[in-house]
């Protein structure tokens, strides 16, 4: 062949065909696509003779690792990685329902998943089964509304916005006596904190945005269960749909979920500290906590958690309005929604997160129009309740 032009050197530049440089730290592949040796080599991958990667929207060596990585912290057999916890949430529920089927899931959840749950997924006409998290304990209530057509059940736990403790053992009996999966949310959690296939879950949900990530930079989410389960998502759902998630956002999750140990014992203890903190404030008037002995899930949480996490919800004198207040006051927590940042963070889920529940579905499922949720960062504990504190006692005595 004549010599290539600077215009061609310029696109094709050189190729390596192997990292051989033994990084301590795994590099990014950002690549969309990935060379075939020949024309054979091609139509092995497709025909799946021979394993290797294709094309980044069904596999990519980065996001692979990322993959590997939250199995093994989970204890499951096989991950997929995608673009979004929202993404992870429809994969898991879409795949194994088709139209006429139904789910049973707990209606205190992330406002998201609750949209998805009882707008989308009724246009395909998979039906969603709520059960109220006050009665989420009580195994007749649950099974009442199993049928023939039930595809799985779900739940979040600790809950989002409220901190509800779900019983995933008695959840994942229920799913097991009738043959179908236990999805479980384990964002609020992380794995450092609860093992919910240890309990009997089959596939568990993470916002990767969340405490995988750690440093509020990125949008990932992963479904993590049995090789044949995840294979049945990957094939179809990621294939399909499209929800890949970026080599990038894969290596910076890989990067953060280095210190989640580290970070979800500081979270927590802090939490803790004021959670205890906020009890104590005369115009505090509950504080929801799993952590502190006087929360209804506080002895479930001691049997499924390692320590309690970093949310916390509360309410004060005053109701939504003083809430407002509180959240306008506060200088070093950060008027945002999200969490399992390195910052504190605060928010008003009835008009927030939770703003897509009607005032009634929000009565429904436990949320007080009142509830203020922060996600407890990793600041001194002692400076972030001695701004609670500032901005508390601010609302005009009761
Ligand atoms: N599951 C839970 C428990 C969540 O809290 C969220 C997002 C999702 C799934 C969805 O994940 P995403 O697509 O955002 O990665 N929760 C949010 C929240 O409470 N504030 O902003 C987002």
């Amino acid at each position: 062949m004549k010599k290539i032009t600077r215009e061609t050197e310029i696109v094709h530049g050189v190729h390596e065909d192997h990292v051989t440089s033994l990084d301590l730290v795994p590099p990014i592949h950002m690549t969309s696509t990935f060379r075939f040796r020949d024309a054979e080599h091609g139509a092995d991958l497709f025909s799946g003779r021979e394993s290797g990667y294709i094309y980044t929207r069904i596999g990519n060596p980065t996001v692979d690792l990322f993959e590997k990585k939250i199995a093994l912290l989970e204890g499951g057999e096989a991950a997929a990685a995608a673009a979004s916890g929202m993404a992870a949430v429809a994969a898991a529920a879409m795949t194994p329902a088709v139209p006429g089927d139904n789910f049973i899931a707990c209606s205190t959840v992330y406002g998201g998943t609750f949209a998805l749950f009882n707008t989308d997924l009724a246009r395909f006409e998979i039906e969603v089964r709520f059960i109220p998290s006050r009665i989420s304990g009580e195994r007749a209530e649950i099974e009442s509304r199993i049928d023939g057509r039930t595809r799985f059940l779900y739940i979040e736990t600790p809950a989002n916005p409220t901190l509800d403790i779900i019983d995933i053992a008695l959840w994942a009996d229920l799913a097991r006596r009738r043959g179908i999966p236990l999805i479980v949310d384990n964002t609020f959690a992380s794995p450092y904190l609860q093992r919910p296939f240890s309990l009997g879950g089959d596939l568990v949900i993470h916002s990767a945005t969340k405490y995988l990530g750690g440093h509020g930079d990125l949008i990932g989410g992963v479904v993590v269960g049995s090789a044949e389960m995840i294979e049945r998502i990957q094939s179809s759902y990621m294939k399909h749909f499209g929800p890949a998630m970026s080599p990038f956002n894969a290596w910076l999750i890989l990067r953060g979920v280095k210190t989640l140990a580290l970070r979800m014992t500081r979270h927590s203890d802090s939490a803790l500290q004021i959670a205890e903190g906020l009890l104590h404030h005369p115009r505090v008037t509950a504080v929801h906590y799993p952590g502190l002995p006087s929360h209804p899930g506080h002895s479930l949480a001691r049997k499924q958690m390692k320590k309690f996490g970093g949310m916390i919800a509360f309410e004060v004198h005053g109701g939504v309005a003083a809430g407002k207040a509180v959240m306008n006051a506060v200088k070093l927590c950060t008027l945002a929604v999200s969490l399992g940042d390195c910052e504190t963070l605060i928010q008003h889920p009835a008009s927030m997160t939770h703003a897509v529940y009607t005032p009634e579905e929000r009565k429904r499922a436990g949320i007080p129009d009142g509830l203020i949720r922060i996600s407890v960062g990793l600041e001194h504990p002692d400076d972030i309740m001695g701004d609670l504190r500032q901005a508390l006692d601010r609302i005009p005595g009761v």
